[in-house]
């Protein structure tokens, strides 16, 4: 069961689905796929640069909700009303949701400006708390329109994954602009909100750090149990220009480990390698890294980010020198692709 009591049941099912697969194959997943490609930008209702490639579309999609405010449009120019279009159509097509928040700092600046005690600060009885009050109204009214549509109009599940990669210092909420406690505390003060407050009954909750070495690392900023539904990992450091495809099973098998001792599910929440400058990147680097080993192969997901243009994207497109390899990916019995997915969204 997924630590919210009162979870949907299209949300009990995903997370049902989530724990089943991790003895299967791992789910493909590509981050703003739907929304452009590096050769394209225009509305279309289904395409993904990887379905250009394979013809067949990820499984898992990931979105990003940074800079939701005034703006028509996220950090990445999606716009919001397309994102959860999006976001409807992949339901009905059987797919997931994964959504991330770049959240700006809330004492000024973009996600990236760093040196604030802003997790202090919007704590209850901190300074800028109303402020982000304010935003998580905003997001939850956001979250409660991802929906079905006519004629039920039943929320659509979604993987929540704020505060990524605290363990890195790019980010104002990571490991050395706040304490361990105050981390902890704004994200169970975030749970307690938008499950008790908004009543959003339909999301899960992801806790993903970025590279550690150990179980006490990993777990240094847990939020606890009650308060989390997926253990992940972003990895960009064991996949690049330094390939170390042991070292990056080790930590998954570590992953996997901490998650399963806790009922959980573990996954590879972003990982990639810029521009895939290796041509058999997808099943002699990351394939490689997931199934040489058994209890590493146990992750639900990995995601790879986003195809912004031709130096900044991280998967195949048509043309590009890795796309014969990913359709060796895509084809292998240890991955799934959105039409490999069965059981989602039928409830
Ligand atoms: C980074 C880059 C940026 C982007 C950010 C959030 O890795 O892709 O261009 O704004 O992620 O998506």
């Amino acid at each position: 069961m997924p630590t919210d009591q009162n979870a949907t049941p299209a949300t009990q099912a995903l997370y049902d689905f989530l724990k089943r697969s991790t003895a299967g194959p791992t789910l493909f997943g590509h981050q703003d796929a739907l929304a452009y490609g590096v050769n394209w930008k225009d509305f279309h209702e289904f395409r993904t640069d990887v379905g250009d490639v394979c013809g067949q579309h990820p499984a898992i999609f990931g979105w990003d909700i940074g800079k939701i405010g005034p703006e028509p449009s996220n950090l990445d120019l999606v716009d919001f009303r397309h994102m959860r279009f999006w976001m409807r159509q992949v339901f009905r097509r059987g797919g997931i949701n994964t959504v991330s928040w770049h959240a700006n700092n809330f004492m000024g600046g973009d996600a990236w400006a760093v040196g604030t005690p802003t997790v202090a600060a919007i704590l209850p009885n901190g300074s800028h708390h109303q402020a982000y009050l304010d935003k998580l109204d905003l997001i939850a009214g956001f979250f409660h329109k991802v929906n079905t549509g006519p004629p039920n109009y039943q929320p659509v599940p979604i993987i929540f994954r704020p505060f990524h990669e605290h363990t890195g210092n790019w980010f104002w909420w990571g490991k050395p602009h706040a304490s361990a406690e105050e981390y902890i505390a704004l994200w169970r003060f975030t749970v307690r909100y938008l499950r008790d407050e908004q009543q959003l009954h339909h999301l899960l909750w992801c806790y993903s750090t970025d590279i550690v070495d150990n179980e006490v690392e990993h777990l240094e900023y847990y939020p606890g149990d009650d308060y989390v539904d997926i253990l992940g990992l972003d990895d960009y450091h064991d996949l690049g220009e330094k390939e170390n495809t042991q070292r990056l099973t080790a930590r998954l098998r570590m992953l996997v480990q901490i998650a399963e001792s806790k009922g959980k599910v573990a996954a590879l929440t972003e990982t990639g390698y810029e521009s895939v400058p290796k041509k058999d990147w997808w099943t002699a680097s990351l394939l490689k890294s997931i199934i040489s080993d058994p209890v590493a192969a146990r992750i639900a997901w990995v995601l790879v980010w986003r195809n912004d243009n031709a130096k900044h994207h991280y998967a195949p497109y048509p043309g590009h020198p890795s796309a014969e390899d990913f359709r060796r990916f895509a084809d292998s019995p240890e991955v799934l692709m959105l039409d490999g997915i069965h059981g989602i969204s039928e409830v």
